[in-house]
């Protein structure tokens, strides 16, 4: 072999390992409308580091968070048209889309956490999850999004009876605006990046949510009154476009299913201990949390779960979940 010969030989080895490092990085888009930081976040990164060391660069995640790629409404199209790849999103903006997404957003369903957990990290979970196939997502994981609970800028809610007439927002699914009426109040959904400024002017007396996004997005600073009624225990779900999935290999795949089971742990593990330090906040700064009789808000549940849980295959799931132990 020439000189010349073996420099050009050095040189496309060179330029193809060049290429090679370049090229192999595919970069996914991942959405998350939580500032940095905050659990949901923090997991999604997590799994997006198991999946840069286990593909060796080959994938890579980033984490559009604080609503940079919209509110979650809009981004759910995204996700859907493949847009973006990833999402991290709460399963009620789905409750229009996907029937089965309503039964994990039905009030007062789950009894506490660790019910939940059962549910869905079993059959049931599993069954939620296929059915975000047909919408052309595929649902990687649950996570803990805790409970959720009214707070209003007006008054202290102590039993169902304080709700009358106070006006909450709420996320945009209808079983949400039905609850609300249930409790004798007035819904307005809207996208959560409206909540702070509407309660502040006054359009709405509060919202409702669990203790992290109530610190994070600030509306502990506009509306005082916490009442720890947990309404509702919505997991999130990450979920991936079924077009970017399918460009993966078998073996990639279930390097990501792998990276997203363990990322629920981590991020089970950074909730529990951000539902206690953003109470912790809140109350330092001035909120007060009064724990009304939950009784009477389940009670008033009948026609939520008369309207929703209408044909029997989400009938059967909610007697199962009812039944799980
Ligand atoms: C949070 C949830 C977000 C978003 C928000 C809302 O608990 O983590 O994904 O859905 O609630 O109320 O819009």
């Amino acid at each position: 072999m020439t000189f010349i010969a073996r420099l050009a030989g050095t040189a496309t080895i060179i330029t193809s390992l060049w290429i090679g490092a370049a090229g192999a990085e595919t970069v996914l888009k991942s959405s998350d409308t939580h500032p940095d930081g905050y659990p949901t976040v923090e997991a999604v990164k997590y799994f997006g580091q198991l999946v840069k060391e286990r593909t060796n660069g080959r994938y890579s995640v980033e984490v559009y968070h604080s609503a940079q790629l919209g509110e979650e409404k809009d981004t759910i199209e995204q996700v859907r048209t493949g847009v973006i790849d990833l999402n991290r999103i709460s399963m009620a903006p789905f409750n229009g889309i996907i029937a089965e997404t309503k039964v994990p957003s039905l009030p007062y369903l789950f009894r506490s956490e660790d019910h939940m957990h059962k549910v869905m990290d079993g059959a049931i979970g599993d069954e939620i999850k296929a059915a975000f196939e047909p919408a052309g997502l595929v649902a990687l994981a649950f996570y803990d999004s805790g409970a959720r609970s009214f707070y209003n800028s007006k008054k202290p809610i102590t039993s169902k009876d304080d709700m009358a007439g106070l006006k909450f927002r709420v996320i945009q699914s209808d079983i949400f605006v039905d609850t609300v009426k249930a409790l004798g109040a007035n819904a307005t959904p809207m996208p959560y990046g409206e909540v702070y400024s509407a309660i502040e002017t006054g359009v709405i007396d509060g919202a409702e949510n669990n203790f992290p996004s109530y610190d994070t997005a600030k509306h502990a600073e506009v509306a005082k009154f916490y009442s720890l009624d947990e309404h509702m225990m919505v997991p999130e779900v990450f979920v991936m476009a079924k077009s970017s999935w399918d460009k993966l290999s078998p073996e990639d795949q279930a390097i990501f299913k792998q990276a997203a089971m363990e990322s629920v742990a981590k991020q089970r593990e950074l909730w529990a201990a951000k539902v206690k330090e953003s109470r912790a906040k809140v109350e330092t700064a001035g909120s007060k949390v009064t724990t009304p009789d939950k009784q009477p808000f389940i009670d008033a549940m009948a026609p939520v779960y008369e309207k929703y849980v209408t044909d029997q295959k989400l009938k059967d799931m909610v007697e199962r979940i009812k039944a799980t132990q």
